[in-house]
């Protein structure tokens, strides 16, 4: 932290330790920001960046019975149409949009890789390369992982003509993961994903984590999102997806389980010891009617969790963090779950969790060296009279007015009164992507 020249200037600042008092953060480059409350600025730990240009075009009812698996068939024609140039620049839109909401850094979980008959492009790291030019152009932090899609199921079906564009052999994959690596900066890192068991079968799965290129670096993988996929699992490698990934792999902090939303008790304890992350995207999961992850029980068994906006129906770290409490509320009748010792906030319990737990997932340290801030609205009704005991809660639970004023991500400031510092020119290329889309 340093003196009087600091980017920022914050009454109370929240930190791992707890609240801190007239903290100065940085080197004052492009101004200085002054606020009562500063936040460290949270990790979306799971992005398809791509799918926020269809957020609510999938909410009308079909001929039969909606579920994720028609979902995903409206997300695949909708996948068909996305180039480089629109992947960019709805990206770049959607990174804006996190940078606003509190959102410093994301973990974009990226299996477009092809062109949409299925052939590579001529640069195959095309796509990989307009996802890392959105992040530098918004200003947002970048873990990049490059997704392995191999199979249609768990048993071994080749891929159906609307995921040819995903598929990648081992080879290929690893080509694709050392082409990026090249491309590390501090602002954008490199890890590796398995799309789910489902679409990775085992000896893939071995050789890739097997690989030096991907020693030390985050793993993230789909996993019993839906209860469909634990029933093909069962049945084909006799086991429930979680116990047969910590039966075939070694699972430690290195990983984050996307969703985990169908554990049993044996399960949620193998988790929450192994240290690896459930990556929780509340909103995209009741959006897609996955079910509810057993939160109280993993926080009690000290499992470390973060949050995702997954398919962006929603981009925002306050729904998503007040969507998994009152999902808990709902299903227990109970209140303040996220807070399992007496006295404690529920919203400092969740910014806590999440925020350490993201960082951790995105492979990205934390500490007193961190450069991602988020200064809340002083003049907000809604935080009037508010104080270190109780902003988070406000924050997290009191309205839909955004809160969230200034936003410094990698050491900049990149929102400054609500403002992006791109956002007009960002927004445009924004809609003239979406309607190229619309009349594709
Ligand atoms: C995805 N999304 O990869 O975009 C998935 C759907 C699948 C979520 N699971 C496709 N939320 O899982 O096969
Ligand atoms: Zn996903």
């Amino acid at each position: 932290m340093t003196g009087a020249g600091a980017a920022l200037h914050a009454e109370h600042a929240w930190t791992h330790a707890g609240w801190q008092h007239d903290v100065r953060v940085g080197a004052a480059a492009d101004g200085r920001v002054r606020g009562r409350f500063a936040l460290p600025g949270m990790v979306n730990l799971h992005s398809h960046a791509f799918q926020r240009a269809m957020a609510g075009l999938a909410e009308r009812r079909g001929p039969g019975d909606d579920s994720f698996w028609t979902w995903r068939e409206v997300m695949y024609r909708f996948a068909a149409r996305i180039n480089p140039d629109t992947l960019r620049a709805i990206a770049t839109q959607l990174y804006v949009e996190m940078l606003k909401a509190g959102y410093t850094h994301v973990c974009e979980f990226h299996y477009l890789h092809h062109a949409p008959d299925g052939e590579p492009y001529a640069d195959r790291a095309a796509m990989s390369k307009a996802i890392i030019e959105a992040a530098r152009d918004a200003g947002i932090g970048l873990t990049l992982l490059p997704v392995l899609y191999m199979t249609g199921g768990f048993d071994g079906r080749p891929l159906s003509a609307r995921q040819r564009r995903f598929g990648l052999s081992v080879d290929a994959y690893l080509r694709l993961l050392e082409a990026l690596l090249a491309l590390e900066s501090p602002a954008v890192r490199v890890g590796i994903a398995l799309h789910s068991l489902r679409a990775v079968p085992e000896g893939a799965m071995r050789e890739v984590l097997a690989a030096p290129l991907a020693q030390g670096r985050p793993v993230h993988i789909h996993i019993a999102e839906q209860i469909g996929e634990v029933q093909d699992c069962l049945s084909l490698r006799h086991a429930r997806p979680v116990q047969w990934l910590f039966g075939h792999a070694d699972v430690d902090a290195r990983w984050c389980l996307v969703h985990a939303t169908h554990v049993d008790p044996a399960e949620m304890h193998a988790l929450a010891k192994s240290g690896a992350v459930a990556g929780l995207c509340p909103t995209t999961e009741a959006n897609l009617g996955d079910g509810l992850f057993p939160l109280a029980n993993f926080l009690d068994a000290g499992g470390v969790l973060g949050i995702g906006s997954d398919s962006h129906i929603s981009v925002s770290p306050v729904e998503e963090l007040r969507w998994l409490e009152y999902g808990q509320r709902l299903a227990s009748c109970h209140r303040n779950v996220a807070a399992r010792k007496a006295g404690a906030s529920v919203g400092e319990a969740l910014w806590r969790a999440a925020s350490r737990g993201g960082r951790q997932a995105a492979g990205v340290p934390g500490g007193s060296g961190v450069a991602d801030w988020i200064v809340l609205d002083d003049a907000a009704p809604a935080l009037a009279a508010r104080d270190t005991s109780s902003v988070l809660d406000s924050f997290l639970f009191a309205g839909n007015v955004p809160l969230v004023r200034d936003v410094m991500a990698g050491g900049a400031w990149v929102v400054r009164d609500f403002r992006h510092r791109d956002e007009d020119r960002i927004a445009s290329a924004y809609r003239a992507a979406v309607a190229q889309l619309a009349g594709a």
